[in-house]
């Protein structure tokens, strides 16, 4: 294998390996086809991202409700005109669209909607995966999956059918941040629960996550977290923690993904825009971790601020896994930053990133902005050990890149502590 000498060929090294590398996207809101409109898709679905309805309420003075009252197509005029046209798009989330049009091969200069729209008629929805995950170079994707939204809970009790590329993660958010409201739903589901948490409550509700671990075969189960997320303490959240979710991820030896520090709805009138971001405390990942020690935890957090102090908590807890920039961090400056300081910390054992793709079309350019910022950064470290004198293979860089693009999540999953 080839023995990269000099600062030219490790660059092209780099980007060749980056661009080739088979994606494991660990944490998305896409669907197989069998969850029909859940999966979304196409250029409207696109425009009208919550990211972007967030940005174009700052420009309205209509009122939210007015808003929400038009019909999906006359939103993504307004969000077009109000943040293509009349502004120019280089927030990240509107340049993504901008890439978007790109890779498919679209006329992005001509600014033409009705063009895009017309790209998408006669599409089918298969046809379009197999196209998006060319593009992307996605190969495995996670989805989200919660048993308490109606719509999709009907398609696992019925007629899901599934697709090897897609997996499944129980994402349990109702369960642990509702718990006084939705004991009365597992009620109905059969479950002999009841608001306190005494003994057979705890113990149906290990029922009832065994049972959707059965039905969904989870990689992880997962919950975001608010800012105020604490364990120990007398909470229904932290008993439901402690008592069924640890040792039902212990006997199915299925992670607990934590996503930490997001502030619902602090603004309601924004619907799925509405939510904020706020500082978390690390000394619950810390006390899980150390706990728990043959437990694993997948963990990313929403604060900024958050990020040193869970890098070196991966330091201590070879049970935690560091995964992702989400939602508000996933912007180039922020991506650059903190890849530059898990590799500096974690070396290769992290998960750089995951997309969050709510739109189907969105793998395209969340991969796309974040591989070439991870090609940057990575080339840096390895320059910075080339200049030791220090030899390095190309097939250890591809060793790497694999690594960091999906290998370090299967192989987790796989560990025994
Ligand atoms: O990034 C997002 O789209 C957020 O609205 C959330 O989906 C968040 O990622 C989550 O999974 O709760
Ligand atoms: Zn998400």
């Amino acid at each position: 294998m080839k023995v990269i000498r000099n600062a030219y060929d490790l660059r092209k090294a780099v980007d060749r390996f980056v661009d080739q590398a088979k994606i494991t996207d660990v944490h998305t809101h896409l669907f197989t086809p069998d969850f029909g409109d859940l999966l979304l898709w196409g250029i409207d679905e696109l425009i009208t991202y919550h990211y972007l309805i967030a940005e174009t309420m700052r420009w309205l003075d209509m009122p939210y409700e007015k808003f929400w009252s038009l019909s999906k197509t006359e939103q993504a005029d307004l969000i077009w005109d109000t943040l293509f046209i009349k502004n120019s798009p280089y927030s990240e989330a509107c340049r993504g669209v901008l890439t978007v049009l790109e890779k498919l091969g679209l006329d992005v200069a001509g600014r033409d909607l009705a063009s895009y729209r017309n790209f998408f008629r006669g599409m089918t929805i298969r046809e379009y995966i197999d196209m998006v995950l060319e593009i992307s170079k996605v190969e495995t994707l996670v989805m989200t999956n919660d048993p308490f939204e109606d719509a999709e809970r009907s398609v696992w009790l019925t007629s899901y059918k599934g697709d090897p590329r897609f997996k499944a993660a129980l994402r349990i958010d109702p369960l642990l941040n509702d718990w006084s409201n939705k004991y009365s739903r597992l009620k109905e589901w059969g479950y002999d629960v009841e608001e306190k948490l005494n003994g057979k409550t705890l113990s149906e509700i290990r029922r009832f996550l065994n049972d959707w671990i059965d039905r969904m075969e989870p990689v992880y189960m997962a919950a975001s977290l608010p800012p105020t997320f604490k364990v120990p303490e007398e909470s229904a959240r932290s008993i439901i923690v402690e008592e069924c979710i640890i040792p039902v991820s212990r006997e199915r030896d299925i992670p607990f993904a934590m996503m930490i520090g997001v502030k619902k709805l602090v603004n309601p009138g924004l619907k799925l825009a509405g939510d904020s971001v706020g500082k978390s405390d690390i000394n619950t990942v810390e006390y899980l971790c150390s706990k728990y020690p043959h437990n694993k935890f997948l963990v990313t957090m929403l604060a900024r601020e958050n990020q040193h102090e869970l890098c070196v908590a991966a330091r201590k807890f070879r049970n935690l896994l560091v995964f992702g920039c989400w939602w508000f961090l996933n912007n180039p400056s922020l991506v650059e930053e903190m890849t530059r300081m898990r590799f500096e910390l974690l070396g290769v054992s992290v998960i750089p990133q995951h997309s969050d793709a709510r739109v189907l079309d969105q793998l395209i350019y969340k991969w796309e902005h974040s591989r070439r910022i991870i090609a940057r950064v990575l080339y840096e470290k390895y320059r910075d050990i080339l200049d030791t004198g220090w030899v390095i293979r190309e097939d250890e860089i591809r060793r790497d890149v694999d690594k960091l693009f999906g290998g370090n999540f299967w192989s987790f999953l796989k560990m025994k502590f």
